[in-house]
């Protein structure tokens, strides 16, 4: 994939693909370009066998502040937003893509991750964030509703009366409540954040990546479905991973008593 964006800084560490916002003089809020960036780099790392963990993170001070409100208001005056459902479409576009990735994603926030940056965040498989990230589910400090997928994302990982309260009040949500209400996985400290962020990533990379597609297919899908539905899809999965190279050396590996090295096939 190519790396000379211009509002995007994409580096890659071994299996660890990392893509960074980069408009920190507004927080990281997406313009029309930012967003088609964004776009093109999630949908073509999904391709990149070579990349087996991508982490999403904000340049700066900041994750994100969500849609760019210049470019909105701009772009509502001169015509080029008119409905703005279609206008979102291009944002859901980004949250499928990181959703339908074959290999994780981790979204790694320090300081503000607003409107629909926060549920860009919300629709990572995995989120890191410092003790200084603030959460703000924005949209109706400005008479908007959650947008990005905010409505699905929020019940689910906190429930349905937390998820109200986050997007009625629109207060912010720091970093260490963040982990206790389970919008976050880990919270650690500014100093620890990058390293933390790494470590884990590195991680996610040296695991079962054909395994890992396949849990979030499982995962996902089951939170939709019913018991039966679920083991039926559990049995299709296991037959995929039960044929993978990484399964088969990883028992080998057991039986020897010896750290299986995972390929990712
Ligand atoms: C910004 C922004 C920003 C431009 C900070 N835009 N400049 C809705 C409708 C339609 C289609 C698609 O999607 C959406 C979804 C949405 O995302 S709606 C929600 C949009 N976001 C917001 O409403 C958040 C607006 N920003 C803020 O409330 C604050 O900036 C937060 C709470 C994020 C951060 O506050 P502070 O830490 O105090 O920073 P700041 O306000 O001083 O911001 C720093 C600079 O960034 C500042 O520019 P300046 O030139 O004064 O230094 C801001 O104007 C700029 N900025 N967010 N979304």
């Amino acid at each position: 994939m190519r790396t000379d964006f211009q509002h995007l800084l994409v580096k890659q560490d071994g299996g660890v693909l990392t893509i960074t916002m980069n408009r920190p003089e507004v927080l990281n809020a997406f313009n029309d370009a930012m967003l088609a960036e964004l776009t093109e780099a999630v949908e073509a790392v999904a391709q990149d066998d070579a990349v087996r963990c991508v982490v999403l993170t904000g340049a700066g001070r900041a994750f994100g502040s969500g849609q760019d409100l210049h470019s909105l208001v701009e772009g509502r005056s001169s015509g080029a937003v008119g409905v703005v459902s279609e206008h979102l479409q291009k944002y859901h576009r980004v949250v499928y893509a990181i959703r339908e990735m074959p290999k994780p994603v981790l979204a790694a926030v320090r300081g503000v991750a607003a409107g629909i940056s926060c549920n860009i965040a919300l629709a990572c498989d995995l989120r890191v964030a410092s003790e200084d990230a603030r959460f703000i589910e924005a949209f109706a400090r400005i008479g908007l509703v959650p947008d990005g997928g905010g409505g699905y994302f929020l019940s689910r990982l906190v429930g349905v009366g937390k998820a109200l309260e986050l997007s009625m009040l629109a207060d912010e949500v720091r970093g260490p409540e963040a982990e206790r209400i389970g919008l976050v996985n880990k919270c650690v400290s500014l100093e620890l954040f990058e390293d933390a962020t790494q470590a884990l990533a590195q991680r996610l990379a040296k695991g079962p990546t054909r395994a890992y597609a396949l849990i979030k297919k499982l995962i996902y899908t089951s939170a939709e479905s019913d018991l039966q539905t679920s083991m039926r899809l559990e049995g299709e999965l296991q037959d995929i991973a039960f044929e993978t190279e990484d399964h088969q050396n990883a028992v080998v590996a057991f039986l020897q008593k010896r750290q299986p090295e995972y390929k990712g096939r």
